[in-house]
């Protein structure tokens, strides 16, 4: 069985570019994981305390054979490749890997919440994800381009487009 998912990345540390190109290329890579779609680059202005650096972002569409806790694990191997550290909630980080949406699925699991629970109220999610995905609904029937209606875009520019899959 085949699952249709939507992932964010995120990095604000070290050069952000590369680590997300890296990661593209390990998620390519990986036989169990395939690529269909992904966004422009985007920068945003960091959300979370303190004073950090700005990040690069990006959501993909990927085709997965993985239930949701292998795939987990799996970007979660991604991520300790590139260097994630673990310590501060909200903190700077190297690369970040979430499952925003798995299928249509609504998993609510301490380690595991599908949709990502911040999903929502998050541009550098929800601008990323509408280029990709502009018809998108979540499980509940919300449309991505609705939610777009509730937040600012300001502190979300798009860095470039890039070619192929
Ligand atoms: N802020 C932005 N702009 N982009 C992120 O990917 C991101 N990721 C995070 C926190 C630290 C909450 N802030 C972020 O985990």
């Amino acid at each position: 069985m085949t699952a249709t998912c939507y992932l964010g990345l995120g990095s604000n540390l070290g050069d952000p570019v590369a680590h997300l190109t890296s990661a593209l290329s390990a998620l390519e890579q990986h036989p169990a994981i395939r690529l269909i779609n992904r966004s422009p680059f985007y920068g945003s202005k960091a959300i979370g305390p303190g004073t950090q650096p700005d990040f690069i972002n990006a959501v993909i569409e990927v085709q997965t054979t993985l239930a949701p806790a292998p795939l987990l694990h799996a970007l979660q191997a991604i991520e300790n490749q590139h260097g994630r550290e673990r310590r501060l909630r909200w903190g700077a980080r190297t690369l970040d890997i979430d499952i925003l949406l798995y299928d249509n699925q609504t998993i609510s699991e301490p380690d595991l919440q599908i949709p990502h629970p911040r999903l929502s109220e998050r541009a550098f999610v929800l601008v990323p994800l509408q280029k990709i995905a502009p018809d998108l609904q979540l499980p509940n029937g919300t449309s991505v381009a609705s939610l777009l209606d509730y937040v600012s875009t300001d502190d979300v520019w798009m860095l470039q487009f890039q070619d192929g899959v």
